[in-house]
């Protein structure tokens, strides 16, 4: 087995993707933490006993914690962010690591945001074309955020531009393009047929209770989707590791 297929298999299991994300702190801000869950161990504890298939983290989180070392969740390393301060309209996400450092980093997967429509849209698939061709020498899998913001893109919840975003992320080589949910089954199997071979995530959103976080999971699945990276909905529950379960369950079981 190559390098690639043993990667991926850690973060996709029979063909199913339940990623622990946590790298809010750099895109929003401490503002979606409490005072426990603004410790990334809490969260790493989280993803370990819950059966997430990857932990989504930045650099500087996986290097001051020494992740490889103490935690069995695969690491999935974002390798560029933006702070919120910068306005939407203006959108752009920078490169803050290299694949060398995702290697070294013992990562089995790297995440890359990219605002498709942005007008620093052209920059970041420069940018993430010399990623996505390091990745390939090195046989490790890419994530795309594929997030339609910016000037130009009046509505990003329209589902046929979160369609055109993730038929991007195929286009330009990503394994796996996360989107945020079109709210329909319908919908989103478009989203996921525009992908093609690139395999398709939503994104958890913002805190829903848990039976609305559920029926979208279920949704989501039902199209035709491999799974979730989910943060905010998973540990900023008042019970994480019941959530989690649940979520497991829909994506592996049902
Ligand atoms: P959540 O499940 O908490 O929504 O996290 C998913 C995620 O993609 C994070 O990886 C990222 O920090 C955040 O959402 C970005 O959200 P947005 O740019 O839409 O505010």
């Amino acid at each position: 087995m190559g390098e690639f297929e043993k990667r991926f298999g850690k973060i996709c299991r029979k063909g199913k993707i339940m990623l622990c994300a946590m790298d809010q702190g750099m895109e929003h801000g401490p503002r979606d933490f409490n005072e426990k869950n603004i410790n990334p161990e809490y969260v790493f504890k989280i993803a370990d006993k819950g059966g997430f298939t990857g932990m989504v983290v930045q650099k500087g989180i996986a290097y001051k914690y020494d992740y490889a070392n103490h935690w069995k969740t695969p690491l999935v390393l974002k390798l560029n962010g933006r702070t919120e301060i910068v306005p939407k309209d203006e959108v752009y996400s920078a490169p803050l690591g290299t694949v060398k450092d995702a290697i070294k980093l013992e990562a089995d997967a790297i995440g890359y945001t990219i605002y498709v429509g942005s007008p620093h849209e052209a920059q970041m698939f420069r940018e993430f074309a010399q990623i996505q061709s390091e990745a390939m020498d090195y046989g490790i899998p890419t994530i795309v955020w594929a997030y339609p913001r910016g000037r130009y893109v009046p509505d990003e919840k329209r589902p046929e531009v979160i369609a055109y975003a993730a038929r991007v992320a195929l286009e330009l080589g990503a394994d796996v393009t996360k989107v945020n949910y079109t709210g329909s089954v319908e919908s989103f199997r478009k989203v996921v047929e525009a992908a093609q071979r690139t395999r398709v995530i939503s994104s958890g959103g913002s805190k829903l209770t848990d039976a609305e976080f559920l029926a979208k999971a279920r949704e989501v699945m039902r199209a035709g989707a491999a799974g979730f990276a989910v943060g905010r909905n998973v540990w900023q529950n008042k019970d994480p590791m019941k959530i989690s379960k649940e979520l497991h369950k829909v994506i592996f079981k049902d």
